[in-house]
Order: C-alpha cells, then sequence, then structure tokens
C-alpha cells in the first residue's frame, strides 16, 4: 500500500481527482488498471482512454490520506526560483505564440483560436479557423507565426480532423487581420499538408511546429496515431518528423526520399512528438511522450531512425516488453529519458535574460507530471536539470519578450486552464 500511495502522491493525484474527470482530457494522465484479479498498476489513460477508473480506487485513496498531510507540505516547501502570477484563464488551452506587439495567440482544445492582450486582458475570438475534431485528444493544436510574419502576416497552426470516417492532423496557414473595430480574423485559411494516412482514433496527433533558423523550412510533427508500426512505415507521415517548405510541400533533398520514403520524413521511429525546438546553434530538439517509462528528449537529426516501436526505454502499457535503446542497435538513442514518466505535452528552447542560469535550457510541460521540467544543453548533450511542482497539468511553455516563462495549464476554463507568468523570485 505504502508504493502505490507514493506512487499516487508522487502524481498529485489528489488534485486530479477534486475536480471532475473528463476521459476526452486525459492525455497523459494516469489511471489505476486492475490486471489479473488483485495487481494493481499504473498506467497512462493516453494509451487507454476508454478504461473507467477502477472501483477501488476511493479505499486506496482513504487508505493513503493518513499520511497525505506531510508529503504535500514537504511538496511545498521546495523552494522555486521563480514566482507565478495568473495572468488569465483559458478552456483546455494547447498552445500559444507572442505576436512583435506583446500580445498573444493562444488556441483551445475545442477549436477555437484567441487574441489576448496581457497588459488589459482582452480576448478577441479569431475568425476563420476550420472545423476541428477535437474528440480524444484531438484539438485545434499548435500555433506559430511565420518567420516573416511582420512583413506577410501569416499564421501556421495544426488541428485535427475528421475526413470519410478517419481522422489525422492537418497543418494550415493563414493571414493575420484585425480590423478597425478590433474584429480580428485569419484570412485565406488554406490546409497545406495533411498527415498520411488518415486513420480510426484519437489519439497521438502530435502536431507540433517549428520554424528552421534560416526561416526557409517549416518542420511538423505527426503522431503514430496510436497505431505503433506506422513509425516505421516509410510510406506514412505517422510517427515522423517532417521537413516542409512554407507552402507545405515537401522540401526537396529530404534524407530518404531516394530509399522510398515519403519525401517529407526527415526521421522516423517516434511515438507522440509534442514539442519540436531549434537552439542557439541550430539543433533540432524533440521531446516526445514514450511507452511506459520511456518519455524522450530527442536530438533529431536527418534520416535516423528513433527506435519506435521496436526499441523504447519503456514498456508497452499492456506489459509488453520493448527491448531498450543499445549502443550499436541502429536506432538512435534518446538523450535523456523518464521512468518514471512525466507525460511532456510542450517543449521550448530558452535564450532570454530574464533567468540567465537558464539559457540554454529546455523547459518541458508535463502533464501526467503536473510538472515544469528542465533539461540542460551543453552542446550535442542534455541533462535533466529541474522538474518543479506546478499542482496543474501543464500543457504549453512559451518564452515572452522579456524573457519570462509563460505557462499553459491543460484545465477546464475556471479549473486549472490558467495562462502563468513566471518571473524570477524576490
Ligand atoms: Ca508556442
Ligand atoms: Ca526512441
Amino acid at each position: 500500500m505504502r508504493n502505490i500511495c507514493n506512487i499516487i502522491r508522487a502524481r498529485s493525484f489528489y488534485t486530479q481527482l477534486s475536480r471532475p474527470v473528463r476521459p476526452e482530457l486525459v492525455e497523459g494522465s494516469f489511471f489505476l488498471e486492475k490486471k489479473g484479479g488483485a495487481s494493481i498498476r499504473l498506467a497512462r489513460t493516453e494509451d487507454r482512454m476508454r478504461n473507467p477508473l477502477i472501483t477501488a480506487l476511493p479505499l486506496i485513496l482513504i487508505a493513503c490520506s493518513a499520511d497525505n498531510a506531510t508529503g504535500q507540505n514537504a511538496a511545498d516547501a521546495t523552494a522555486r526560483p521563480f514566482k507565478s502570477s495568473t495572468i488569465a484563464d483559458f478552456d483546455s488551452p494547447w498552445a500559444m505564440t507572442f505576436l512583435p506587439d506583446g500580445r498573444t495567440l493562444v488556441t483551445e482544445k475545442a477549436g477555437e483560436m484567441i487574441l489576448f492582450d496581457p497588459k488589459n486582458g482582452t480576448k478577441i475570438p479569431v475568425a476563420g479557423i476550420p472545423a476541428v475534431d477535437s474528440a480524444g485528444q484531438g484539438a485545434l493544436m499548435d500555433v506559430v507565426l511565420s518567420p516573416s510574419f511582420a512583413q506577410d502576416k501569416a499564421v501556421y497552426f495544426s488541428f485535427s480532423e475528421s475526413r470519410d470516417g478517419v481522422k489525422g492532423v492537418a497543418l494550415a496557414k493563414g493571414s493575420f487581420a484585425q480590423a478597425s473595430d478590433g474584429t480580428t480574423k485569419l484570412d485565406g485559411v488554406q490546409v497545406i499538408f495533411r498527415a498520411s494516412p488518415y486513420v480510426e482514433g484519437n489519439g497521438h496527433y502530435s502536431g507540433r511546429i517549428a520554424f528552421s533558423p534560416d526561416g526557409k523550412y517549416l518542420f511538423f510533427t505527426n503522431g503514430e496515431r496510436q497505431k505503433f508500426d506506422p513509425a516505421q512505415d516509410p510510406k506514412a507521415t505517422l510517427g515522423k518528423v517532417l521537413r516542409l517548405n512554407l507552402d507545405g510541400t515537401p522540401a526537396a533533398g529530404n534524407p530518404l526520399a531516394a530509399q522510398g520514403f515519403h519525401p517529407a520524413v526527415w526521421s522516423y521511429g517516434h511515438r507522440n512528438l509534442l514539442g519540436i525546438a531549434f537552439d542557439k546553434d541550430g539543433r533540432l530538439w524533440e521531446q516526445e511522450m514514450g511507452p511506459k517509462g520511456g518519455d524522450e528528449v530527442n536530438l533529431i537529426k536527418p534520416g535516423l531512425n528513433y527506435g519506435y516501436p521496436k526499441v523504447s526505454n519503456g514498456s508497452h502499457y499492456d506489459g509488453r516488453a520493448i527491448p531498450d535503446h543499445a549502443p550499436g542497435d541502429g536506432f538512435e538513442a534518446p538523450k535523456v529519458s523518464w521512468n518514471p514518466v512525466i507525460s511532456p505535452g510542450g517543449l521550448l528552447y530558452y535564450s532570454g535574460d530574464l533567468f540567465p542560469a537558464w539559457k540554454d535550457s529546455l523547459f518541458i510541460g508535463g502533464l501526467s507530471s503536473k510538472a515544469l521540467v528542465r533539461v540542460k544543453l551543453d552542446g550535442d548533450k542534455a541533462s535533466k536539470a529541474d522538474q518543479w511542482d506546478m499542482d496543474a497539468r501543464i500543457r504549453e511553455v512559451e518564452q515572452g519578450p522579456d524573457g519570462a516563462l509563460w505557462v499553459l495549464e491543460d484545465g477546464d476554463d475556471g479549473s486549472q486552464g490558467r495562462l502563468l507568468k513566471l518571473t524570477p523570485a524576490e
């Protein structure tokens, strides 16, 4: 029982259960699963979205509650080197980006894009967003400005959609326009790329966007849709990092096209890639939600196979083992992996001045871990640095114009769907 209590406490499970559980929102959250009679183990609902919480859970929570108070106090006592200010409240926000004038675009899971001004709290809905299929892990997902936004006003965004009874992640582009009365829209929205194939199910879309430092290419992540093998299928874009031109066509010279891969593929063997970012030297970093005990930060290099589902430092949630990454196995190993997992939701490369000690770090939003995670970079190397308890699922981390960290919680409006600004502690 003590072990179960400790695991539950480590996951801040009390907070998770103190508010209504929305099964469609529980990607990367934990639940207790009963396997073969009495044995109980933790699994991530991203892999078993429709499994109900087992009936034994309330009893376990009662049993754990006796020594909970000390555990919570110990967690609270951990000094955080930042103070957190609540800036706004959203309904299951997914991603955000800053406009040059300090305003932000924020996406919400159900399909809203919002122009939000942190200076005065104004929220203006952005029109022109296509219909989003937000079932399960589906959402209006990432939003990133064009590298030449000042000239072209282009906004790139990703979303899940349903077509002909199957689903997939799409990449779209539109032109930001605000009328004198404040009305805001994306003009001329076009879908410029669709994952292939579209399949059944509501999981592991991924859909993160990053531009190369030279502004010439768009990198786009496609998850393996909880179908495992597509990550190794040369013809599928699922389980891949893709390199596209700014119009969404596959970039010329991609490393595997000559070997018969889909021409957009840059790297493969990935699972659920929920963060991608370039560092100051132009290295491309990626984080992905791995199987049980196998969350990863990878340094992405062209043409390499990152192993999933053939190898992983984790195991399948149904208990099947997966061989670990090992030297000489032909698969590129992660630079960092987590067991227990953190359920990474978003990735930021920090280059700001407000937290000088954190320059050249990756920041990861933790979903099941309810944490803000820092990974220190050193050239091609990466190492775990900090993991701060945030008491809420963290979906997105962004850097503000002054170098403050901005994070989006993953929950509902009025229930941990907040936008927080983190600044140095006094
Ligand atoms: Ca962002
Ligand atoms: Ca891997």
